[in-house]
């Protein structure tokens, strides 16, 4: 190889060593320009004429490449790498998911045809364009540097971006075995598309990734499975342990990436995985970056399992107390660099860890007994309520989400006259408040949160019919919906066949509604009333930015505002100048007789 870095064999020697956990890498992810003495002469390509050319087009994003790093600061451990990502998980979109170029990344779509077949055809031109990116690097790059391995992804993540999250956690459920069968299709399928791109990429035995750029003397990959953090431990350790562990054992070198506080319970059974060479940490939004402080006992314990470690976004300020307290061996610091000033001041720090490395004790930690980020696999059990003997096996069914059980005790209420109130409050309403206490309280997953949905919703069918009336003139129309963002429709649902029943005409435009839209089915329905639903703290604040874009159309004086959802509350409602707010589907039904009677 006739590379631009003209240091490749140290780094290379150091990357070697890390991955045998020791010594230190130096590394920075994307590249910086500023003030770099170009590595050969070559001139940018024209603009891109549109996003599909800027993602998609194999010799415009060869030559871009080649310009890039022809431009590209290569000092410490610096790869020259050609990044040729297409997209998060792109192994889905060889499998029928749909690209988009977006401005700063590609997005992949799931399949609108997918039907649980998971099969590889050689003929996809999604897999075509992936073969024909890399050969047109390869011949550009000319041995200058690496053309990288996409982010293909495996396992849970690419079945979700093929089928949608919400499937896939279900599947967890309801079709476990099924969910088995196709993560090992999933697999078999990653190591042939592995095996086919890094023939093409490889120089001599060695290889380079894009995501996180690492490198290593022989087969290398990046694991993940961010959709995890909505499963249990034992979920995890049954549909993304074995396959992982597969890929590690077939896979010379693999980096786990740890995505996020919520993945951190998984760590006990990666950790498990004998073969797992190293862990990179993303703390995800809100959290402080690699460098601080806070992960420094994450770090230790990986270390102390006998794994390197990849620490992201590190500062120049947090290099010293970072390697003063994990040490400086298996350690890959991915910093954030603007100029070659800074690169050489981390480069004159690393150098003393490097001497001192001799003498340093490596963080110490007893795996077993350190329990800090360990959690208990807890099973959800059924709870009895003490109300009624004949209903508790419908808070139980909830709870335990299972819809049969759950729709059958609820014929046999209705067949026995019990009120639909009385159901719908004192069962439902509770088993799903207790659902959600689990979840808070770490004892429940999303898979069980959307088992309790389906299963309340599934029971509030036969109730809906009960709830309608027999109101003949209408009150008023209502348009309801919950916010960008949230997706919980249950309290919604009720409040609108609450609205029915009791005589408004409504329309129910959905869940994850923007103000655009908010607006817009205001004005087509001259709509009385505006419902807005949500369920989060994250997305409650949302409704201001309705009641914004419904004064800026100028129909905020024509409509009256009612909002609800658990963390909605009256201050909050009158804050954000909202004319109404109801806690519960009964009383929301009062409130918008009264706003009504305000107006008519
Ligand atoms: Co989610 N979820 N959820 N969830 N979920 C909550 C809301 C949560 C409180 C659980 C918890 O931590 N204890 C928590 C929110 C924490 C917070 O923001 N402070 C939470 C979270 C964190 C999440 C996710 C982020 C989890 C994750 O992915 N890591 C994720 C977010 C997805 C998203 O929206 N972007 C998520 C996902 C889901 C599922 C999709 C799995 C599922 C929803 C299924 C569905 O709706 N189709 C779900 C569920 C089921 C819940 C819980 C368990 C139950 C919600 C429910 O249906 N309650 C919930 C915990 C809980 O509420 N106890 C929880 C029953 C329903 C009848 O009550 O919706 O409150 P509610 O409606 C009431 C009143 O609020 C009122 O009347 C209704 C009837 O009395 N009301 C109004 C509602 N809207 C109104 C509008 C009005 C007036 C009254 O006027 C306009």
């Amino acid at each position: 190889m006739k590379t631009w870095k003209p240091n490749l064999e140290e780094t290379k020697k150091r990357y070697i060593n890390w991955w045998n956990q020791k010594g230190i890498v130096l590394n920075m992810w994307e590249h910086f320009q500023e003030g770099v003495k170009p590595h050969a002469s070559v001139a940018a390509p024209q603009p891109p004429i549109d996003l599909n050319q800027k993602w998609f087009d194999p010799q415009w994003r060869a030559d871009y490449l080649d310009w890039y790093i022809a431009h590209s600061c290569l000092k410490a451990d610096m790869l020259p790498v050609a990044n040729t990502q297409l997209g998060p998980g792109s192994l889905a979109a060889i499998l029928g998911g749909v690209f988009e170029g977006g401005e700063d990344t590609i997005w992949i779509h799931p399949n609108p045809n997918f039907t649980d077949e998971i099969t590889f055809n050689p003929e996809h031109p999604n897999w075509i364009l992936h073969k024909e990116l890399l050969k047109a690097c390869k011949a550009k790059a000319n041995g200058h540097y690496y053309v990288g391995m996409p982010d293909l992804m495996e396992g849970l993540d690419v079945l979700a971006a093929l089928k949608g999250t919400d499937s896939v956690l279900l599947d967890t459920v309801m079709q476990p075995e099924v969910l088995e069968q196709q993560m090992q299709q999933i697999n078999n399928i990653y190591f042939k598309v592995f095996d086919e791109l890094y023939d093409i990429i490889k120089e001599n035995d060695e290889m380079a990734f894009c995501y996180f750029s690492a490198w290593a003397p022989g087969k290398m990959t990046k694991l993940q499975s961010d959709i995890s953090t909505m499963i249990s431990e034992d979920d995890f350790r049954r549909f993304v342990q074995p396959f992982i562990r597969e890929q590690c054992q077939k896979i010379d070198y693999t980096l786990y990436h740890l995505d996020g506080v919520g993945a951190m319970h998984h760590l006990p059974a990666l950790l498990e995985i004998k073969e797992l060479n190293a862990i990179q940490w993303t703390p995800g939004v809100g959290e402080p970056q690699g460098g601080s402080p806070k992960w420094y006992d994450l770090y230790k314990k990986i270390l102390a399992a006998g794994k390197s470690v990849m620490a992201c976004w590190v500062t120049l300020d947090e290099l010293r107390p970072l390697l003063d307290n994990i040490g400086g061996d298996g350690v890959h610091l991915e910093m954030d660099f603007h100029n070659e000033s800074e690169v050489e001041q981390a480069m004159r720090i690393i150098e003393e860890y490097t001497s001192k490395n001799d003498q340093q004790e490596t963080a110490d930690g007893d795996l077993a007994n350190e329990s800090k980020l360990e959690t208990e696999a807890i099973k959800i059990e059924t709870c009895h309520k003490e109300e009624s003997e004949e209903l508790a096996p419908l808070y139980d069914a909830i709870v335990a989400g299972k819809m049969e059980d759950a729709i059958a005790v609820t014929k046999k209420a209705i067949q026995e006259g019990v009120a639909p109130q009385e159901i719908i409050n004192n069962y439902m309403i509770k088993a799903m408040g207790e659902v959600g206490q689990r979840f808070q309280d770490g004892k429940a997953f999303v898979p069980q949160l959307l088992m309790a949905g389906r299963a309340m919703k599934g029971a509030l069918e036969l109730l809906k019919p009960m709830l309608q009336g027999s109101a003949s003139t209408t009150i008023g129309k209502v348009v309801i919906g919950t916010v960008k963002g949230d997706l919980h429709d249950i309290g919604k649902n009720l409040v609108a066949s609450m609205l029915e029943g009791c005589g408004f005409e409504v329309i129910n435009i959905g869940i994850d509604v923007p103000a655009d839209k908010f607006v817009e089915a205001v004005k087509e329905h001259q709509a009385d009333i505006l419902c807005m639903s949500a369920l989060l703290t994250t997305t409650m604040t949302y409704m201001k930015e309705v009641i914004d874009a419904l004064e800026a159309s100028g129909l905020r004086h024509q409509v009256k505002i009612m909002v609800g959802g658990a963390p909605v509350n009256k201050n909050f409602a009158m804050q954000i100048g909202a004319d109404g707010y109801s806690d519960n589907a009964n009383s929301a039904v009062a409130v918008a007789k009264e706003l009504l009677g305000k107006t008519k």
